[in-house]
């Protein structure tokens, strides 16, 4: 009886050892998953972010070696969600403004958010981050009435962008496409956006359902624009808005620098995208309205008659006239509230 009463004791204890074990491991593990899934819980992604993120994230060590100057993501960005691809602020048709005595000023009180041309929405992390380049001379009035009614179009997107002005210094002959070339090199030496806009100065957009996003193609923003009453130009028309990833401009070597005066460098790049085995995509026309604000031919912009033999040549030159030979200097760089003002001297046409 006192052998069995000790034994029974000994097991008693022993039990309860075994059992105060067992809560404690429980209580240990419980506890070490809780804090690992709060903190490495993957994030919710849209078929588009992973499309988006993951296949463009590799890309940065492949495709743009240099550092960026201006720091990437805080953390506390990374921690907020994507945005929609349609954002809940979208309004359609909204009117477009051109007040006639319109000042810089004005745009800047309008749009405080910006800081050295570039936005960031605060309550999610944008889908991609846009750089949109205009090329530009001598084009104020314009400037500012694109400012006033693009800043403000974006922002509703829920975009992260910056504005860069490429600036033909001198008065020799225009060059749209090399100005272009020109602020994908440089844009990229500063952060490494995702996707490109080439964006003329004078062309307001009039419906905020058209997303200033790439797409898996090289997207044609403008479909019907006021200028020819609202009916489509031509099929192979890529000009004006156009909107290309990182990647597919990489492709095509980006624009010709050829191209020196008004016309043709659309269509070399329309051609370029053919050669690259891509097509180009287009949003509805009912969406992808545009008023360019009026203007006459620019002095130093006449019509380049070569521009029919460039366009027969495009296969030939594609691979070694376009991001891998253009050269130019550079004169300035200024970080203003609502755009980066980049300054070329990309002197004169050779013959
Ligand atoms: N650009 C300038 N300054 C110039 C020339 C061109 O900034 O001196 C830029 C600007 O972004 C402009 C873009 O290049 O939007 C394209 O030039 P454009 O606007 O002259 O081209 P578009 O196809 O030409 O609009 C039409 C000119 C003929 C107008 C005749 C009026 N009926
Ligand atoms: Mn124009």
């Amino acid at each position: 009886m006192r052998i069995t009463g000790i034994f029974g004791n000994l097991l008693c204890q022993i039990r309860l050892l075994l059992f105060i074990a067992v809560c404690v491991t429980i209580v240990g593990w419980t506890n070490f998953y809780m804090k690992d899934s709060t903190r490495y819980t993957p994030k919710y992604r849209t078929p588009v972010e992973n499309f988006w993120k993951s296949p463009l994230s590799e890309k940065k060590t492949e495709e743009n070696s240099q550092p960026p100057l201006v720091e990437q993501t805080s953390q506390k960005e990374e921690d907020l969600k994507i945005c929609p691809i349609l954002s809940p602020n979208l309004q359609g048709v909204v009117p477009l403004m051109f007040p006639p005595n319109l000042t810089l000023a004005d745009v800047e009180k309008k749009i405080p958010m910006m800081r050295n041309g570039h936005y960031q929405p605060e309550t999610c992390r944008s889908q991609q981050r846009v750089a949109i380049l205009i090329p530009y001379r001598n084009r104020e009035r314009h400037l500012l009435y694109l400012l006033d009614n693009l800043l403000p179009f974006l922002q509703r997107q829920l975009l992260d962008y910056a504005i860069y002005i490429i600036h033909q210094a001198g008065n020799d002959t225009f060059n749209r496409a090399q100005l272009l070339n020109i602020g994908y090199l440089e844009a990229l030496k500063e952060e490494n956006w995702d996707c490109f806009i080439f964006h003329d100065v004078d062309l307001v957009p009039e419906n905020d359902y058209n997303t200033y996003l790439c797409d898996s193609e090289p997207k044609h923003l403008v479909v019907v624009c006021n200028a020819t009453n609202y009916n489509s130009v031509y099929k192979e028309y890529f000009g004006g808005v156009t909107a290309m990833t990182r990647k597919q401009i990489a492709k095509v070597n980006g624009y010709s620098n050829n191209y020196w005066g008004w016309g043709g460098e659309d269509d070399d790049l329309y051609y370029r995208v053919q050669l690259g085995n891509m097509t180009v995509v287009r949003p509805a026309r009912e969406v992808a309205r545009y008023t360019m604000i009026s203007h006459t031919r620019d002095v130093g912009n006449e019509k380049n008659e070569k521009r029919w033999e460039l366009l027969k040549n495009v296969s030939k030159v594609w691979k070694t006239d376009g991001l891998n030979s253009c050269t130019y200097e550079l004169l300035s760089i200024e970080h203003n509230p609502l755009y980066i003002n980049i300054t070329v001297d990309i002197g004169k046409p050779h013959n």
